[in-house]
């Protein structure tokens, strides 16, 4: 759940990379740490077992400083993909604000895609939250491996729930900040809502020194964006994103 101190014009957002084992989180985490300048990054933690799988969840915070107003927070995390973790993959899950589902773009690999992606919407369904009304991207990730199903085969067999998707290589880093940057704008916009919500609801409270308090800035940045649901994302959808001053802010943050 999104945490924002109005007053201290704080938002903390926590994206978590979801998916089946071994399709490349762990290493979406390693390229973000890596690529991410030193001080606007925490530690990379990882608990890991021997074979280096991921046994409880991998963390990352990033400060991505000033976003509409706000002195903004990512929390990164994975989940392990193995299917016996279930029970920690739903506490990872707790809290999310958004979720990057890393596939695999083997084709030996599609019915792991499919029974994670069930997975994921079971595990949200018990926080109450419909799939559909998340944050959601899609990342079909090891490009570079022989035997994998090409691009419009993985949207029609995978993406039913039609949310913007981003090809990568996790590796080489080709696609990471894509994925998480689609990701970021949608959590971003979704949290800007609030904050302007909040920021009205206590203009209209009934204590006058909250009443003198002006949190204006934002709803004026976020008044002429456009409103469009998540589950309304077209493939492009997270282009279009780019335009969007909120965006460029966030892209400034990491290196070229
Ligand atoms: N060839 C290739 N290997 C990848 C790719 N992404 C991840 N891997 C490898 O797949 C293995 C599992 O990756 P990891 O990030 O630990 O998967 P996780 O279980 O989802 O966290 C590691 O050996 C990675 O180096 C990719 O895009 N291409
Ligand atoms: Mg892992």
């Amino acid at each position: 759940m999104v945490q924002f101190n109005f007053f201290r014009r704080e938002v903390n957002c926590k994206i978590v990379y979801y998916g089946p084992g071994l399709s490349g989180k762990t290493t979406n985490l390693e390229v973000v740490h890596q690529k991410t300048p030193g001080n606007n990054r925490g530690d990379l933690t990882c608990i890991s077992t021997e074979q280096d799988r991921t046994l409880f969840f991998d963390f990352m915070p990033i400060e991505l400083g000033k976003v509409a107003g706000m002195n903004t927070k990512l929390r990164l995390f994975t989940v392990p993909g193995q299917p016996f973790y279930n029970s920690t993959r739903k506490l990872v899950l707790q809290g999310a604000d958004g979720v990057i589902f890393v596939a695999d773009s083997q084709e030996k690999k599609i019915q792991e895609n499919l029974e994670s992606l069930k997975n994921l919407e079971e595990n949200l369904a018990e926080y109450g939250i419909n799939i559909r009304d998340i944050p959601l991207v899609i990342q079909w990730n090891k490009r570079d491996m022989p035997n994998i199903l090409e691009i419009p085969d993985l949207e029609r067999e995978i993406n039913y729930l039609g949310v913007p998707t981003v090809p990568a290589v996790a590796p080489t880093g080709e696609g990471v900040f894509p994925t998480l940057k689609a990701c970021a704008t949608m959590v971003l916009s979704s949290v800007s809502k609030k904050v302007e919500k909040a920021g009205q609801q206590t203009l209209t409270s009934s204590s006058p020194l909250q009443k003198r308090t002006n949190p204006t800035p934002i709803a004026k940045t976020e008044e002429k964006k456009p409103t469009a649901g998540f589950n309304n994302q077209n493939k492009a959808g997270f282009n279009q994103n780019k335009k969007k001053p909120i965006f460029k802010k966030f892209e400034k943050k990491f290196k070229k």
